[in-house]
């Protein structure tokens, strides 16, 4: 025995009397860690632990997978359909059927008096696939209204429209594995190790074996940051400018793949043009990276043999967002980097589901990337459902962040908000408030009966949640992975998609479109629907997908015929040159002027506000704020702000302090970190009441997603640190 060795308490890891384990896949991020959920012989989830088999985990799970068995006996769940005729009365319990058929005829309602599009519908990227498909017939099919989108706006809509821009369609062309055969990584405004723990490790390991330059381009030191080869501490919103002056220096020095370029790509001397415009001197000057750091990244990316860039919101959510990934785009294309192991753009996807309400929930258009603009693509999804296609809008309506302004403006009566709670979520509080106030009739269907957006609802339906329910989830991989169904919903909570089927009937259309009850026949239609599309779904079923613990679209019913076997990762799109989305398949090259048009520190509000995550919490809060082992480790709202600022406001590690924009004020506890720059505080916005208070949103003209990340705020100290901490501690209600 080694010295010292048999002296110390052993870790004991209590007995949960486990007797089976049931597979299912994480409900938080869009990682898609495979999950077992471990139950006793109550039949009681008691435990969760990663599936070493999966290729994406291999038995690893992150703080928050760790512990989702916690989340079905969490506080707050919905009981049973809660109804009331004013938002300032009280709420009455009611059957389902009696809640159903109110909620059809307060649509129909609606829209007899004030038109079709005067319903509106929100939801989210976290249901189930199945339940996207369904969601998006009865809305596109049933209801008929063209306003209905989802979070998604606040989330991936600029990665969506970046692709479709450059590449002709949606779809991220890389995967995991590509970290295993680059030469050289940049990360745009991505703290993959908060967010994203699983996908960090995957590149850690990969980075560990073979040493590649990792670059981060992010304003805050964050934990990838630390890691990196080089941080480049860029100023907000002016990643395009750094992306044009990087194409600048390559073009300059002929370091570009002219055969790949005439092969695959048009519009070469349109970005050509205006990137000569982005020397490295001019663009330092806006961008604050230095012109020798710019000169440098730009030879260490075009010369690796594959380099590959990823991102997440800190380009999303800009009032460049959509350009900022064409950006990316836009260089990976002409240094050769696309469909290629190890060269590749891989938007890092945020909610557990975020592809596939993409692929399938008909928000932005028809199920299976299919777009209303194109008649052919309306007849076709008409006839699979069996109604006419006139019925169909022949362009996509409002977007989330174009909805709420058209309620204010009395153009929207009434809304239906499923899985998302835009009270926190959604930038400048007060005026969401008064939003939702102004609504005739607004229905939450969510699965927490306590969720901030429930207190100006009509109607509260309880929703089941992750595994109580089956369906598959996509990833940022395009990897398709089953949920399977490990315990029941709390009191009367139904799964969304029995909710989406019941509500069908009350409609005229539903009655003629097929809701199939069985998660696995609405899998069967979208397998449909699938075939000979980008998003080729046609080779997978249900059990398929479970016994190979995830599989990446494509994969065609030709392939499973054949009996080829899925590879388990590194499917990649693109492979083949001249195999783009566009009718020449060609990638276009688009230039991208910069207009700097947000609202920038002044006088007045001399400091940026930066938003974001942490890794203990998810979102909102309704599941990680009642997990003691997340909740403990951010139980209340607080600021990063750099020592130096601190010390010149008089402003102490730990105190309380107000946050004021041009929207409003926030109460927060100071945390005196380098992680910020001076002119910079960084609030997590997970909290309600809090961060989104401040910020103003300014939206990306192509794509509506807010500029989460960019606005002016000034602090001040609280003089009373006690009343402030009671303020604070009554607000959490812990
Ligand atoms: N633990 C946890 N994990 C999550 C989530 C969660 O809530 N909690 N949510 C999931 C979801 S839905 C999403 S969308 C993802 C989000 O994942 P991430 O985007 O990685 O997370 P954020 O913290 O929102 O923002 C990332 C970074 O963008 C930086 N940034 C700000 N402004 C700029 C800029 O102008 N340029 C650049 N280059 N960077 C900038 C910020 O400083 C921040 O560090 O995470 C997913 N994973
Ligand atoms: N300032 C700032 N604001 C931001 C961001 C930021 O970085 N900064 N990020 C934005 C981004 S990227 C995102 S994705 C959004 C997220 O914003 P939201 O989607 O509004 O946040 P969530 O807390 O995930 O809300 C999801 C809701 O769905 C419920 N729910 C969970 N599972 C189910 C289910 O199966 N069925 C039903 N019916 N309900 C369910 C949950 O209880 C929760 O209330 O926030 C955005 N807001
Ligand atoms: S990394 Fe994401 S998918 Fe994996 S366990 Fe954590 S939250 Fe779940
Ligand atoms: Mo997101």
């Amino acid at each position: 025995m080694l010295f010292g060795r048999g002296k110390k308490n052993p870790v004991k890891i209590a007995d949960k009397g486990i007797v089976e384990w049931k597979y299912t896949t994480c409900g938080y991020c869009s990682t898609g860690c495979s999950i077992e959920v471990g139950l006793n012989a109550d039949g009681k989830p008691v435990s969760s632990r990663g599936v070493g088999g999966a290729d994406v985990n291999r038995g690893k799970l992150c703080v928050k997978g760790i512990f989702e068995h916690e989340i079905f006996t969490a506080d707050g769940r919905g009981d049973k359909p809660l109804l009331r005729n004013h938002i300032h009365e009280g709420y009455e319990q009611v059957e389902w059927d009696h809640a159903l058929d109110k909620m059809a005829d307060e649509i129909l309602r609606i829209q007899k008096t004030y038109g079709r599009d005067s319903f509106a519908i929100v939801s989210t990227g976290q249901l189930l696939t199945e339940e996207f498909y369904t969601l998006g017939k009865l809305a596109r099919g049933c209801i008929g209204t063209n306003n209905y989108d989802g979070n998604t706006t606040l989330c991936m809509a600029s990665a969506v429209s970046g692709y479709k821009r450059s590449f002709g369609s949606d779809g991220p062309p890389g995967n995991y594995e590509d970290f295993e055969h680059t030469d050289c990584l940049i990360a745009w405004g991505s703290n993959l190790p908060e967010q994203h723990p699983i996908i960090y490790w995957r590149m850690k390991e990969a980075q560990e074996k073979r040493n590649f330059p990792l670059i981060v381009v992010d304003p805050r030191v964050t934990m990838l940051a630390q890691n990196a080869d080089m941080h480049l501490a860029i100023t907000p919103g002016t990643d395009v400018v750094l992306q044009n002056a990087i194409m600048h220096v390559i073009l300059d020095e002929g370091l570009e793949d002219r055969d790949y370029i005439a092969a695959n790509c048009s519009d070469f001397e349109q970005l050509e043009k205006e990137v000569q415009k982005y020397d490295p001197v001019t663009a330092s000057k806006i961008c604050g990276i230095d012109e020798d750091t710019i000169r440098n990244v730009a030879r260490l990316y075009a010369n690796a043999d594959a380099a590959m860039s990823i991102w997440t919101m800190g380009i999303n959510q800009s009032t460049h967002g959509s350009d900022g990934v064409v950006g990316i785009n836009n260089l990976n294309l002409i240094t050769g980097n696309i469909g290629k192991a190890g060269g590749t753009s891989l938007s890092i996807t945020g909610q557990c589901n975020a592809m596939g309400t993409r692929e399938w929930s008909s928000c932005s258009g028809l199920p299976g990337y299919r777009v209303l603009e194109k008649p052919e693509e309306r007849e076709e999804i008409a006839k699979f459902w069996g109604i006419d296609a006139e019925f169909f809008p022949k362009q996509r309506g409002l977007t989330e962040t174009d909805i709420f302004p058209a309620i204010e403006t009395g153009q929207i009566k009434g809304l239906w908000l499923v899985a998302t709670n835009p009270m926190t979520s959604m930038a400048n509080t007060a005026r969401i408030r008064k939003t939702l106030e102004k609504l005739d009739f607004l229905v939450v269907q969510d699965s927490y009966a306590d969720v901030e957006t429930t207190q100006y609802a009509h109607l509260y339906l309880p929703a089941a949640t992750w595994a109580e329910k089956e369906g598959v989830f996509t990833n940022t991989e395009r990897r398709v992975n089953i949920v399977r169904k490990v315990t029941d919903a709390p009191g009367e909570s139904q799964a969304d998609l029995w909710i989406f089927n019941e509500l069908a009937k009350r409609f005229e259309n539903g009655k003629k479109i097929k809701f199939p009850e069985a998660p696995s026949d609405v899998f069967d239609e979208m397998r449909e629907l699938s075939r000979g599309r980008l998003v080729d779904i046609s080779g997978m079923s249900h059990d398929k997908i479970e016994t190979q613990r995830g599989i990446q679209w494509p994969y065609t019913s030709d392939e499973a015929d054949k009996g080829i076997e899925p590879p388990s990762g590194g499917k990649r799109l693109y492979t083949e040159a001249g195999t783009f989305r566009y009718a020449d398949g060609k990638a276009k090259l688009i230039p991208l002027p910069f207009i700097d048009n947000n609202e920038v520190p002044d006088d007045d509000y001399p400091l940026w506000l930066n938003t974001g995550r942490l890794v203990e919490h998810f979102h909102t809060r309704t599941k990680t704020g009642k997990v003691g082992n997340n909740n403990k480790y951010s139980p209340i709202p607080f600021m990063e702000i750099n020592p130096d600022a601190a010390e010149e406001l008089g402003i102490v590690h730990g105190e309380y302090v107000r946050c004021i924009s041009r929207r409003g004020d926030a109460v927060v506890m100071a945390m005196s970190t380098q992680r910020v720059p001076k002119n910079m505080i960084f609030i997590p916005f997970h909290f309600h009441d809090c961060v989104n208070r401040l910020t103003l949103g300014l939206l990306d003209p192509h794509s509506r997603q807010p500029a989460f990340k960019q606005s002016a705020v000034r602090v001040e100290r609280i003089e009373d640190q006690q009343a402030a901490a009671q303020m604070s501690m009554e607000m959490r209600d812990f």
